[in-house]
C-alpha cells in the first residue's frame, strides 16, 4: 500500500526549490533553472559512472571505442556535460572549473543570466578507475553586475554563496543541497530519473567517533596537527576514502572530523578552495558543523586565484574546535 506523502507525493529537487522560491518574494525562477541544468548533469555522470567498467570509459583519453570514435576520460566528458548544460540554461554569467585552467565568462548576452557557477564536475578522479565513490561539487555565488561579469567578481568570500552541494556516485547516488536554510539530501530514483527528496534537514551530530585524513602525510604536518591527530587516534577510529564527496558525506551523516590540512609539502593544502572547500564548508556550516584552516574559518578565506588551495578541517562542531584549541595552544 503507498501512502499519500510518499509514494504518491514525492517531493522531486525541483519541487523542493520551487518550494523554496515561492516563499522567496523577489525570487525570478532562475535558481530552479540552473539547478535543473546541474541536475542534468548529475544525472548524465551517474549512468556514465555505472557503465564505466563496462564500456571502457576509464582511463582512455585519447583512445577509440567500438565505433572508432574518440573515448573522453569521464572527468573531461563530465566537464563539456556540465559547461553546456550551465550555458545553456540561460542563467549563468561565471563558469569556474577546476579542469579548465582559465574563467569562462559567458559572452552573449543572451545567454547570460547573473549567477556564478565554481565546480568540480567530477572529484577524486584517482578513484575512477576502481570503482570507489566520487562526486561532483559546485558553488553558486550572484555576480555584482550582470553586465560586466569579470573574475574580479571571483575574489570574494565564501560568506557570499547563495547555494551549494555536491552529488555522490557512490552504492547510491545522492545530491546534498543548501540553498542557505539547511541542508536537504535527494537520492536519484533511476528507474524515473528523478532525485526524490529522502534527508530532510540533515544536521551534522555535535561529536562523532571517527577521524578522517591522510596520515600519509604525517610527517609534513605542523605541530598543531601532528598533536590533534595523536590525540584524535587515541579516542576515535579511522576512516579515510581519498575521496573528497566520501569523506565529507560520511561525517555529515555519522559525525566526526575530516581534514585536509597544509603541510610542509602542500603548503597551502591541497583542496580548492572556490569548487572544494567553499561548498562543503558551506554544507557542514548550514548542517550545523564547523569548518576551519585550523585558525581561521574556512568561509572566511578569500582566494586570490580561482584555483587557489587552502588546508581544511571540518566536521561536528565539537570536534572542531577540539582542533581549533590545539591551533591557539600553538
Ligand atoms: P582531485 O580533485 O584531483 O580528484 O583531488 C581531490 C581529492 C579529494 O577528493 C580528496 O579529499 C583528496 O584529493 C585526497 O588526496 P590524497 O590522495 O592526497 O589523500
Ligand atoms: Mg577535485
Amino acid at each position: 500500500e503507498i501512502k499519500a506523502g510518499q509514494g504518491e507525493d514525492l517531493h522531486t529537487l525541483t519541487r523542493w526549490v520551487l518550494s523554496q522560491q515561492q516563499h522567496a518574494p523577489e525570487a525570478t525562477g532562475d535558481l530552479t533553472i540552473l539547478l535543473t541544468a546541474i541536475q542534468f548533469g548529475c544525472k548524465f555522470v551517474a549512468s556514465k559512472v555505472k557503465q564505466a567498467g563496462l564500456i571502457n570509459l576509464l582511463g582512455l583519453t585519447g583512445a577509440a571505442n567500438v565505433q572508432g570514435e574518440e573515448v573522453k576520460k569521464l572527468d573531461v566528458l563530465a566537464n563539456d556535460i556540465f559547461r553546456n548544460a550551465l550555458i545553456a540554461s540561460g542563467k549563468a554569467c561565471l563558469l569556474v572549473s577546476e579542469e579548465d585552467e582559465n574563467a569562462m565568462i559567458i559572452q552573449n548576452p543572451k545567454q547570460r543570466g547573473k549567477y556564478i557557477v565554481t565546480f568540480d564536475p567530477l572529484d577524486g578522479s584517482s578513484n575512477i578507475d576502481c570503482g570507489v565513490s566520487i562526486g561532483t561539487i559546485f558553488g553558486i555565488f550572484k555576480v555584482k553586475d550582470d553586465k560586466n561579469p569579470n573574475s574580479s567578481d571571483l575574489i570574494r568570500s565564501g560568506r557570499e554563496i547563495v547555494a551549494a552541494g555536491y552529488c555522490m556516485y557512490g552504492s547510491y547516488c545522492e545530491m546534498i543541497l543548501s540553498l542557505g536554510n539547511g541542508v536537504n539530501g535527494f537520492t536519484l530514483d533511476p528507474s524515473i530519473g528523478e532525485f526524490i527528496m529522502t534527508h530532510p534537514n540533515i544536521t551534522i551530530p555535535p561529536k562523532g567517533k571517527i577521524y578522517s585524513v591522510n596520515e600519509g602525510n604525517y610527517k609534513y604536518f605542523d605541530e598543531p596537527s601532528k598533536k590533534y591527530v595523536d590525540h584524535v587516534k587515541s579516542k576515535y577510529t579511522a576512516r579515510y576514502v581519498g575521496s573528497m564527496v566520501s569523506d565529507v558525506h560520511r561525517t555529515l551523516l555519522y559525525g566526526g572530523i575530516f581534514g585536509y590540512p597544509a603541510d610542509s609539502k602542500s603548503k597551502r593544502g591541497k583542496l580548492r578552495i572556490l569548487y572544494e572547500v567553499f561548498p562543503m564548508a558551506f554544507l557542514i556550516e548550514q548542517a550545523g558543523g564547523k569548518a576551519t584552516t585550523g585558525t581561521k574559518n574556512a568561509l572566511d578565506i578569500v582566494p586570490e586565484h580561482i584555483h587557489d588551495r587552502s588546508g581544511i578541517w571540518l566536521g561536528s562542531k565539537d570536534d572542531v574546535a577540539e582542533l581549533e584549541a590545539f591551533y591557539k595552544k600553538k
